[in-house]
């Protein structure tokens, strides 16, 4: 969440049934506020779109929800947030403009710093990437045995 510009902390709505998230929040309007909330398990999340910054969708990052993307000012989506865990979620057309948050359910250890969350798919694109660059090495390698093999 290090590159999330309005994330400074996991706000606590424990004891909320229901909790609302704007998408299309900030100057330009790609962002989540609040980006990181932690919930009890069995809370609604409540995500209400402001109509700013263009086409917006939340999209669970291991696809358990996923919203329609739309532009519509007052468009929402809601999801029932049953186990523990923690969920992190993004607007496609924006990840790259940090336009991500995160949902903390139940009473989970975040690590002693909430900085374990981006982590993970930063380290999941890293080692995606090694697998790609290591497969493409190793095939480039049989090609040019067989090359030779065939002289
Ligand atoms: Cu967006």
């Amino acid at each position: 969440m290090s590159d999330v510009p309005n994330y400074e902390e996991v706000e606590d709505h424990t004891g909320e049934e229901t909790v609302e998230v704007t998408v299309g929040a900030g100057d330009d309007g790609l962002l989540f506020e609040p980006a990181a909330i932690r919930v009890d398990p069995e809370t609604t999340v409540n995500w209400v779109w402001t109509g700013e910054g263009g086409d917006h969708n939340v999209a669970a990052e291991d696809e358990s929800f996923e919203s329609e993307l739309t532009s519509e000012e007052g468009y929402e989506f809601d999801h029932l947030f049953e186990e523990e865990g923690i969920f992190t979620y993004g607007c496609d057309p924006h990840i790259a403009n940090g336009m991500k948050g995160a949902v903390v359910v139940g009473d989970i250890e975040l690590g002693g710093s909430s900085t374990t969350i981006p982590l993970i798919p930063g380290i999941v694109a890293i080692i995606g990437i090694m697998t790609i660059v290591t497969a493409a090495i190793a095939k480039w390698t049989r090609t040019r045995r067989d090359i030779a093999q065939r002289r």
